[in-house]
């Protein structure tokens, strides 16, 4: 049997997040699609100019989170702590900017909490409010995240990784099947991405061919 920590690693695996204004198709389709192409995990991101709000958010995050049941893939949102527990998503995921992650963990009580961190600092308290997993990044440059600034190359992933961070780690940030080896090769236990998938012309293709790096470095 599989305990907790090994089966979130196993589940960070390929780790796809996204919102409306990421995907060139329907949602919906998109999602349906990376599910066939092999991810493992899903984060709900509605974020960026003319992300939807309120009871359209709402609709959408149903749908995707009916399609991910379906599939069993676990249904983590972005930020949106209240949408999350409204409709018992799986999980939330929160950055340094957000509500502070003891807070959070509060009121989730039991569902994953994940948070973003920069500095071992930052890592060290989210695992004391908490934190199941963290996210690093970014990795490489990206264009799918308009307020990101340093970009912090694999050597986050290692120094994480010397200094004994005792939780699954998922590395962020201009991800794709080229360099996804070398983020796993550095220690991280899966990685998560936005554009390789959503706006990949071949959705399924582009999923399948991010798992066949990620796995068989694992
Ligand atoms: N956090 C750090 S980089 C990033 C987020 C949400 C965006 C990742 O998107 P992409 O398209 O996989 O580079
Ligand atoms: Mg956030």
């Amino acid at each position: 049997m599989m305990d907790k920590r090994e089966q979130l690693e196993d589940f960070l695996t390929l780790y796809f997040i996204m919102g409306s204004t990421n995907c060139l198709k329907d949602p919906v389709y998109v999602l349906e699609q990376a599910i066939e192409g092999g991810i493992t995990l899903f984060q709900f991101r509605e974020k960026g100019l003319g992300a939807l709000k309120g009871e359209e958010k709402l609709k959408l995050a149903e749908k995707l989170q009916k399609v991910c049941k379906d599939a069993g893939i676990p249904f983590i949102i972005n930020d949106d702590v209240e949408l999350a527990l409204a409709i018992e998503a799986d999980g939330v995921h929160i950055g340094q900017e957000d509500e502070r992650a003891s807070i959070v963990r509060e009121k989730i009580g039991h569902k994953w909490l994940g948070v973003s961190t920069h500095t071992l600092a930052e890592a060290q308290q989210a695992i004391a409010d908490g934190a199941d997993y963290l996210g690093l990044g970014p990795i490489y440059p990206t264009l799918s995240k308009d307020d990101t600034v340093k970009i912090h190359g694999l050597n986050i992933i290692k120094s994480f990784r010397i200094n004994d961070i005792p939780i699954p780690i998922v590395g962020i940030g201009g991800i794709s099947s080229m360099n996804a080896k070398e983020v796993i090769d550095a220690g991280a236990d899966g990685i998560s991405v936005i554009s390789a998938i959503s706006g990949a012309e071949n959705i399924t293709e582009a999923a399948r061919e991010l798992k066949r790096a990620v796995r068989p470095a694992r």
